[in-house]
């Protein structure tokens, strides 16, 4: 078979950094000598080149700019590559492979992202496998000579997972991604094994053209439920805020107070036209607002359910859809139905 040709955009994060041997500090990798530093890389059935956002960033710092940066890097090179894999801190990874989701529209090549826990310059690193893997991954295509895994995926200690499924869970671990909701799509051990069935099996939307939608909005808030929350800090962030879009992080299946005061508020929003999603703050498990009194307050008062979504998914999901300053119906509509498979109706 053909070789393949992936094109690496690093972004910055822990995976691109190396130990200077003169003083000991670490200091940014080049990943344009990547051949140089693996050579084990020419083994693989893949031409690579390489493309450095300036300055890589600390994932921290990660914007909307920095994803519209992504996302044309990717347009612009979309015919001329098989696939892409995304270098990216592991902070917010989640965030932006959720948001690249969504802006790559009609996406029918692999965008696998990856980083590293451990500084790739650093003996012990996770780095080289994720990288190696992702690259094999992002090049790898089946007897037909189609991609395998054409979608935005994030590849991390030998699990391929959707993007808009993912999310950090740990600070330490090097197994530190998870998708809760939706089974991995790759496991890697001495071979790699597809999950096809749970391989892009959506429909693309709006037309089969290849895009990118740059308009994000940034009039998204996610409020996050507690007991004892003040009447006065919820009415801030619901409606003096003058937000557009709201994630509000419920209690379990999707449950939230029933006190009239809280429910009132929530209508007030809306009847305001402020779109609210209801996402647990579990992460296993779905938002069911039926199956409670205090969910069914909320589905009454016309809160979308965020299903099975990572807060991850629903802000970016809200950021792309109120971007495409649409009607409120249409937004709505949008926001009920999955777009890239980021929940299960
Ligand atoms: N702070 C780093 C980042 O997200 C963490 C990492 O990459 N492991 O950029």
């Amino acid at each position: 078979m053909k070789r393949s040709s992936i094109l690496i955009i690093y972004t910055g994060g822990t995976i691109g950094m190396k130990t200077d041997e003169a003083t000991g500090a670490l200091v940014p990798f080049d990943f344009s000598g990547i051949y140089e530093e693996f050579p084990s890389l020419k083994r693989l059935n893949v031409d690579i080149e390489v493309l450095t956002i300036k300055p890589p960033i600390d994932s921290s710092n990660v914007s909307v700019e920095n994803w519209v940066v992504m996302a044309r890097l990717i347009r612009d090179n979309y015919s001329k590559y098989d696939g892409f894999v995304v270098l990216h801190g592991t902070d917010t990874m989640s965030y932006s492979a959720a948001a690249l989701s969504f802006m790559l529209e009609n996406l029918a090549k692999p965008v696998i992202f990856t980083g590293s826990q451990i500084p790739i310059g650093i003996l012990r690193t996770d780095g080289r496998e994720n990288l190696i893997t992702a690259i094999e991954i992002a090049g790898s295509r089946n007897e037909e000579g189609r991609p395998i895994v054409p979608e935005v995926a994030l590849y991390f200690q030998n699990k391929l997972m959707r993007g808009n499924r993912t999310t950090k869970f740990s600070a330490e671990a090097l197994n530190a991604f998870a998708s809760f909701n939706y089974p991995d799509l790759a496991e890697v051990g001495v071979s790699i094994q597809y999950n096809s069935a749970h391989i892009a099996p959506y429909a693309p939307d709006f037309s089969d053209e290849f895009r990118i939608s740059e308009s994000l909005s940034d009039d998204v808030i996610v409020v996050k439920l507690f007991p004892g929350i003040r009447p006065s800090t919820l009415r801030a962030m619901l409606i003096d805020s003058g937000v557009r879009g709201v994630v509000l992080e419920t209690y379990g299946a999707g449950n939230a107070p029933t006190s009239e005061w809280f429910v009132e508020l929530v209508k007030e929003a809306i009847a305001k036209g402020v779109v609210v999603v209801n996402v647990s703050q579990c992460k296993d498990g779905a938002v069911q607002m039926h199956l409670y009194e205090t969910g069914l307050a909320l589905q009454e008062a016309g809160v979308v359910s965020g299903h099975d979504m990572t807060i991850e998914a629903a802000v970016t999901k809200l950021m792309y859809v109120l971007g495409k300053k649409l009607p409120l119906s249409e937004t709505l509509s949008l926001m009920r139905r999955p777009l890239r498979g980021e929940f299960t109706l």
